[in-house]
C-alpha cells in the first residue's frame, strides 16, 4: 500500500467524508510534490472511495500537473476566495460533508474557521497528525538511500568549511565558501543556515553565525546540512585552530566518548529515553551535566526535525528504519561550545551513520 493509499485507508476506517491535508511536508510524503506556499492555500484532499485532488495556487497548478501527482489539480486565483472554491470541488465528490479528518497540528485556527464557513455541517473531529507521524517514523530504503546522500553532502561542506578555518576569518566568511562551493555543485538547498561559531560565541547552540572572528587556541563548532530530494542532513563537528587549553580538550573528549557511546548503544528494541541517558549520564559524571542545554537527537526525514525525539522522558521504542541524531553538546559560557552530531538510521542490530567525517580532534590552520 502506497503512503497515500494508507491515508485514504484511514479516512474510510474512521467513516470520514473526506481527509484535508495541509502540510506541504505532509503533501510531499504522500504524492512526491513539494513546494511551499506561505501564505497562500494549498491543499490534498483524500476521499475514502474516489481518488485524491490538489488545491492550490494558480501559479502551482503545471508544476502540480508535471509532478508525481496523478489525480486532478484544481487552481485558484488570487483575487477568488480558495475556501468557497475549495468546497465547490468537495460537493461534486460528496454533498454536505459531515465528517472531516484534518492536521491539527498545522492548520492553524483561522483557517479551521474558514474551513468550517465553507463546509456548514462538517466537524473537524479527526486529527490525522498522529499517523502521519507513525508513517513518518518509519523510512523506506528509498527514503534511507537519499537521507545518506544528503549525508554525502553534509561531509562535502565540512571539507571546505574546516579549508576555511583562518586565525582572523569570521565564521560568516566560513560560512559563505561552504554555500559558494554547494551551489556550485549544483546544492542550491541547505537544511538550515549553516551554523559556524569560534571560541566561546559557540557556548550559546541557538545563536547564529557572526561577525566574530577565529582566534588562535580555540575551538570552532559547525552545525550544518543540506536537501537531497527533498531530505535533509544535519551534522555537527567541532575542530580545533592552534594549541587549545586543557580545559577546552577535556571538553571535546567528554562530548566525543558520550556520542561514542550511545552511537554504540542506540539499537532495536531499545527506548529513546535510554539513548539521551546514555550520553548524559557520562556528561554528568565528568561534570559537565549543567553544560548540556538540550536533548540528544531529532528524528530527520523531510524535515529537519520530526520524530522520533531522543529526550528524556521520551519511551518510543527503537525500530529499525528510524532515523534521527546523536548531537551530545557542552557549552561553557565565556570558555567553549563543543557539539557533534551525525544522523543515523537504525538496522536490524544497531544504527549507521549518514555522515563520516572523522571525530577525533582535528587541528585546521
Ligand atoms: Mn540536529
Amino acid at each position: 500500500m502506497t503512503h497515500l493509499e494508507q491515508l485514504q485507508k484511514w479516512t474510510k476506517d474512521h467513516h470520514l467524508d473526506f481527509t484535508y491535508l495541509s502540510n506541504p511536508k505532509t503533501i510531499q510524503y504522500l504524492t512526491g510534490y513539494y513546494n511551499n506556499p506561505y501564505e497562500r492555500v494549498m491543499g490534498l484532499v483524500v476521499f475514502p472511495d474516489d481518488e485524491p485532488f490538489m488545491f492550490a495556487p494558480d501559479l502551482q497548478v503545471e508544476e502540480i500537473q508535471k509532478s508525481t501527482f496523478n489525480g486532478p489539480v484544481y487552481g485558484y486565483a488570487d483575487a477568488e476566495d480558495p475556501w468557497s472554491k475549495i468546497a465547490k470541488h468537495v460537493e461534486k465528490r460528496v454533498s454536505d460533508p459531515h465528517h472531516v479528518g484534518f492536521e491539527a497540528t498545522n492548520l492553524v485556527y483561522s483557517r479551521v474557521m474558514a474551513l468550517q464557513g465553507a463546509f456548514e455541517h462538517a466537524s473537524f473531529d479527526h486529527d490525522v497528525s498522529e499517523l502521519v507521524k507513525q508513517m513518518r517514523m518509519v523510512k523506506t530504503p528509498e527514503e534511507i538511500k537519499k537521507l545518506a546522500g544528503a549525508g554525502r553532502e553534509a561531509d562535502f561542506c565540512f571539507k571546505v568549511g574546516f579549508h576555511a578555518v583562518k586565525v582572523g576569518a569570521t565564521e560568516d566568511q566560513i560560512s559563505a565558501e561552504i554555500k559558494y562551493a554547494l551551489m556550485k555543485r549544483g546544492i542550491m538547498f541547505n537544511s538550515f543556515p549553516t551554523l559556524v561559531q569560534a571560541g566561546a560565541h559557540a557556548s550559546e547552540p541557538h545563536n547564529f553565525t557572526s561577525e566574530n572572528r577565529v582566534k588562535n587556541n580555540e575551538l570552532v563548532l559547525f552545525d550544518l546540512g543540506t536537501v537531497h530530494d527533498g531530505y535533509m542532513s544535519d551534522s555537527s563537528r567541532t575542530v580545533a585552530v592552534g594549541h587549545p587549553d586543557q580545559k577546552k580538550l577535556d571538553i571535546y573528549k567528554t562530548v566525543r566518548e558520550a556520542q561514542q557511546m550511545a552511537m554504540d548503544y542506540a539499537k532495536p528494541g531499545v527506548t529513546a529515553e535510554s539513548i539521551d541517558k546514555v550520553a548524559r549520564d557520562h556528561i554528568t559524571k565528568a561534570g559537565y551535566g549543567k553544560y548540556f542545554l538540550h536533548r540528544l537527537g531529532h528524528g530527520i526525514g523531510l524535515s529537519t526535525h520530526e520524530f522520533p525525539t531522543i529526550r528524556g522522558g521520551n519511551k518510543t521504542i527503537i525500530k529499525p528504519g528510524m532515523c534521527f541524531s546523536i548531537e551530545p553538546g557542552i557549552y561553557v559560557p565565556g570558555v567553549a561550545g563543543v557539539r557533534i552530531e551525525d544522523c543515523v538510521h537504525v538496522t536490524e542490530t544497531g544504527v549507521e551513520p549518514f555522515t563520516h567525517t572523522p571525530k577525533h580532534l582535528i587541528y585546521v590552520d
